[in-house]
């Protein structure tokens, strides 16, 4: 079965921060009404948000969390897992650690994307060092409380190393951590990989979460991306899990949010119907 998922973050979010909808409990009440499952919950830290009061949210408006996002812990001072300083990287580790404890409870998804950093100056085998040892650290705190981690490939005009969904294979079979899964996301695979149906059938094993943006970033439906196309192909290697719209809010968040919701729930209800029978 595939679930349909939002992006929403706080209504302190930076502006940069990835999301349709702003101000959590508006969000969730947004996302519920629009007939979503669940929201993605892209955080800076874990305090920004009382679990007692998410709780609440949610089961008052019938959602559940798809997975945590982490986009802003980078966007809001720049902290990365490939900081060559040891200092900026205790901090980081420490707020992931805190987003990890609050997917304990809410999603058991947690997800890398910018925040890996960049290789910069330094070489690439430094950067991929530093990356692995973050990694290995966070998944085993993980671990002990069921959360997953979830590696997003990102597009090389934003980031400078695992940009593509095969990258993150290789990264994947030679880390060989059971909790450590990729989240691909179709507008960087547009830019990225061979071909996007095909790749997340290929690699469906490694794949736990997928986030779906059409060609311009637009809701899907919006660009030239076959999304149809990526259904069969989902159907082939029996796909389960989250799909969550990770659009830009525009030409207004709630145009795009119901745009991407009207263009793909029917193919999620038909792609259900049909899994089921098989
Ligand atoms: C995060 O999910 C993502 O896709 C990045 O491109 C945000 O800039
Ligand atoms: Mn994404």
């Amino acid at each position: 079965m595939i679930k349909l998922s939002v992006a929403i973050a706080g209504e302190n979010a930076l502006p940069s921060a990835f999301v349709v909808f702003r101000g959590f409990e508006h969000s969730i009440q947004k996302a519920s009404e629009l007939g979503f499952d669940g929201i993605e919950l892209a955080l800076k830290s874990a305090g920004e948000i009382k679990g007692e009061q998410l709780s609440t949210w949610l089961s008052q408006y019938g959602l559940e969390v798809s997975c945590i996002s982490t986009g802003q812990v980078y966007a809001d001072g720049g902290l990365m897992f490939t900081d060559p300083d040891p200092h900026r990287r205790e901090k980081v580790k420490g707020i992931f650690r805190e987003i990890i404890d609050v997917a304990a409870d809410f999603g058991q998804l947690v997800n890398i994307g910018r925040v890996r950093g960049q290789i910069g100056n330094a070489s690439r085998e430094q950067a991929e060092n530093l990356f692995a040892e973050m990694v290995a650290s966070l998944c085993e705190y993980a671990n002990q409380k069921s959360v997953t981690i979830i590696l997003e490939p990102v597009n090389r005009y934003e980031i400078d190393f695992i940009n593509s969904v095969s990258e993150g294979v290789v990264l994947l079979q030679n880390l060989g951590i059971p909790n450590l899964k990729l989240m691909p996301d179709t507008f960087h695979m547009n830019i990225e990989d061979r071909s996007i149906g095909g790749e997340l059938e290929k690699y469906i094993s490694y794949i736990k979460y997928i986030h779906f943006a059409d060609s311009n970033r637009m809701a899907p439906g919006q660009g030239h991306t076959d999304f149809t196309a990526i259904f069969d192909h989902l159907k082939k290697a029996h796909y389960q899990g989250w799909i969550s719209l990770e659009i830009l809010p525009k030409p207004d968040p709630d145009t795009a949010a119901s745009q991407g919701i009207s263009f793909l729930k029917p193919l999620v209800e038909q792609y259900n119907l049909q899994t089921q029978k098989s």
